[in-house]
């Protein structure tokens, strides 16, 4: 079951489950990268209108720009350990150049996320969009395969709700 945008799954009859509804009672945290900014921008605006469209209102989205994907992981720890916020989106979007550049740069971003969510237990969405042309990143902030940004905001807020709702360590 879910209430979300990504997929339905049936449990199993007989199964205890534990799955949660969209709140609008969130405060969200939005880390954006300005590196390809045209394509982050529409991952923005995105990520805005899927949280609007769970009841969060913009008073309760805060909204802190970096200047590329590499520096999101900083600003994505450093909002979490903070608190205040229920969950942190990263926002991003790597193109492939001809350089290695590219895989560095994708890898401590992804790296860095994840670790921002295992250290500090507040969840952070991955919306950033890794693409190996313009073509490719643009038909995922808004074009024929989604937006990155909608999505992250989707996962963001269902695990927001899911840290409330699953046990603690005793
Ligand atoms: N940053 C991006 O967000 N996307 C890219 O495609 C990109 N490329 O291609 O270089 C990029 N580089 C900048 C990087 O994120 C850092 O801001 C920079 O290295 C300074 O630390």
């Amino acid at each position: 079951m879910s209430e979300f945008g990504v997929g339905t799954i049936v449990v199993p009859d007989g199964c205890n489950w534990i799955a949660v509804r969209p709140q609008s009672e969130l405060d969200i945290a939005i880390v954006a990268s300005r590196f390809n900014a045209d394509v982050v921008q529409k991952l923005l605006d995105g990520a805005v209108a899927e949280l609007e469209s769970h009841g969060i209102v913009r008073d309760r989205i805060t909204v802190v720009l970096v200047p590329g994907a590499w520096e999101l992981p900083l600003a994505c720890r450093r909002l979490a350990e903070a608190g205040g916020h229920h969950a942190v989106i990263a926002l991003g979007c790597v193109i492939r150049g001809e350089t290695p550049h590219f895989d560095y740069v994708c890898a401590e971003a992804a790296r860095g996320i994840t670790d921002a969510a295992a250290a500090t237990g507040v969840p952070v969405a991955f919306g950033v969009v890794t693409a190996n042309t313009l073509e490719q990143a643009e038909a995922r902030s808004g074009g024929a395969h989604g937006n990155k940004g909608n999505e992250a905001a989707d996962a963001a807020v269902e695990m927001a709700e899911l840290m409330r709702a699953l046990p603690r360590r005793r």
